[in-house]
């Protein structure tokens, strides 16, 4: 199937290799070798996730020219490999739409901060991102997943799956329903200060796990930013959060040892610093809700994977039975961890913001 798909993209010869790759949820992700030697990411779009792929790609590419505006390395933003009827993607059918992207070469992807640096650079590469996107029509984009971190609205999710408990799953997770609706009012903050109009809407990536950005091999600095599928308006706190969800965390999302898991401070003050940096615009009440962006973002997330698990594993890739389940309890437990050093997390933002 990879081949077929292959030949209808202008690659610079033809394909020999096609290989799964990267630890993505979402989309299935190949590495692909030409006869040149030169590689290449092809990618099936996650349908699921993405009904309407013509305008998630017309997205794509939208930003990632304007990204290429202001930089001059080829492999500092994504570039679309077109297919041999000029278009940004192929429809092979059904359920069957697929991508090429340029390998992006002298880069390193990383699961975890190796150094304190290393995640201090994401932040630089995703409050640049942002920077760069500041005089993007931001009115132009489609909204690829509509809600995407309107947690209020994951709640509502959330209880309709748990009202139909179609895997009959409900009895055995109990304490992790019940934590939900314990946060709900605490994950209800950020959207009505939105509404209130106390935080501005930007173009942000809403999908900032450092493994979404690309970093230089040699000198460990931000190369490129990838991933670009959930890119539309959003807040600042939403990627400033997710980042420090998966990043500042002490274990992986999916550690089933859960007191390994809590929120690592001094990676939290270095992620604060790099993306104040690089984001000098933010308005104060933007700075201040960071910590809440973290917290939010964290229990968005595990109750996505609670949702999912209990509506049959559908959405994220899983790769064991309870592996949604598992990383639901990561989350939940991370949010546990934050509220316990919530006072701490506070002066680290306003101690950096100075
Ligand atoms: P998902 O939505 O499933 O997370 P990603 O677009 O993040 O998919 O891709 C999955 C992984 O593939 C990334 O984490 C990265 O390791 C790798 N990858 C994606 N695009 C490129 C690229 N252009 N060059 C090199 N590696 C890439
Ligand atoms: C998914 O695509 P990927 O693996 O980078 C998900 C994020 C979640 C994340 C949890 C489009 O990210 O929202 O936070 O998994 N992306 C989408 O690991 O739903
Ligand atoms: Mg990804």
């Amino acid at each position: 199937m990879n081949y077929e798909v292959l030949k209808q993209f202008q690659l610079d010869s033809p394909a020999v290799s096609s290989d799964r790759y990267g630890c993505g949820h979402i989309n299935e992700t190949y590495l692909v070798v030409t006869e040149s030697g030169r590689r290449y990411i092809l990618q099936k779009i996650s349908n699921r996730a993405f009904p309407d792929v013509a305008g998630l790609q017309e997205n794509i590419s939208a930003v990632t020219r304007h990204l290429h505006t202001k930089i001059s390395n080829p492999y500092g933003a994504l570039t679309l490999i077109p297919t041999l009827d000029g278009l940004d993607y192929y429809h092979a059918g059904e359920n069957s739409d697929w991508r090429v992207y340029d390998f992006i070469e002298g880069s390193l992807c990383l699961q975890a901060p190796e150094t304190p640096e290393d995640f201090y650079q994401s932040a630089i590469a995703f409050g640049t991102f942002q920077q760069q996107l500041e005089d993007f029509p931001a009115e132009t984009l489609h909204e690829t997943i509509k809600n995407f971190h309107n947690t209020p609205d994951r709640f509502r999710i959330f209880k309709e799956v748990l009202a139909k408990d179609v895997m009959g799953r409900a009895k055995d997770v109990q304490p992790e329903i019940d934590f939900v609706l314990a946060h709900e009012e605490v994950g209800k903050k950020l959207t009505a200060m939105l509404a209130a109009g106390e935080l501005p809407l930007r173009v942000t990536h809403n999908d900032t796990k450092l493994n979404n950005v690309m970093l230089c091999e040699k000198t460990r600095t931000p190369l490129c930013v990838i991933d670009l599928d959930t890119t539309m308006p959003g807040l600042s706190a939403y990627d400033f959060g997710d980042s420090i969800r998966f990043g500042a965390a002490t274990a992986a999302e999916d550690e089933k040892d859960l007191s390994k898991m809590t929120i690592n401070l001094d990676l939290f003050r270095i992620f604060t610093r790099g993306f104040l940096k690089a984001c000098p615009g933010l308005t104060e009440n933007e700075r201040k809700v960071l910590p809440l962006g973290a917290l939010t973002m964290t229990l968005e997330c595990g109750t996505r994977f609670l949702t999912d698990y209990l509506d049959g594993d559908h959405y994220f890739g899983i790769h064991r039975p309870e592996h949604n389940l598992d990383r639901c309890r990561t989350q939940f437990k991370l949010v546990s961890e934050m509220e316990a050093k919530w006072d701490e997390m506070a002066k680290i933002v306003e101690e950096e913001s100075k």
